[in-house]
């Protein structure tokens, strides 16, 4: 069994920024389970295109408000606490945050580590695991 907090992943290579998101990753393809997971806060204000042509990825919104909009039709849907919405077409989508919003996130295949979104929006399939893998010790 793993057992491991957010509060101490926080402190280790597991934590990714970037100026719209963060997100520490608590699961990831080094543990073996088939799925990543991740817990991602979206900055305020913020509007994120992305295309996970590579992977499916589910997303629980725990706290926060905001909208995600399908690009191939431009429906917009509400997000908000209790929410999830499954990417389960590899769908172009844009996420806007109106407030902070804390997500909870599930990818398959499961992620590597450092990815971070390309110009296409995607992760690739075989991004660079974090080296040092002492460096994720939560
Ligand atoms: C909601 C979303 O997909 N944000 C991008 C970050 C992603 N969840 C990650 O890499 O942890």
């Amino acid at each position: 069994m793993i057992i491991r907090t957010l509060e101490r992943a926080e402190h280790t290579a597991r934590r990714v920024v970037t100026e719209s998101w963060e997100s520490t990753r608590l699961v990831l393809k080094g543990d073996g389970m088939g799925f990543s997971f991740h817990i991602t806060t979206i900055h305020p204000g913020h509007e994120i295109p992305m295309c996970y042509r590579n992977h499916l990825e589910s997303v629980f919104c725990m706290e926060g408000e905001g909208e995600v909009e399908t690009v191939d039709d431009g429906q917009v849907h509400p997000i908000g606490p209790g929410t999830i919405y499954l990417l389960d077409r590899h769908d172009a989508h844009i996420l806007r945050a109106h407030t902070r919003m804390r997500m909870a996130c599930v990818f398959n295949p499961p992620l590597n580590g450092k990815e971070v979104h390309g110009a296409d929006g995607a992760y690739p399939l075989e991004a660079e695991a974090v080296e040092d893998e002492s460096a994720l010790a939560s």
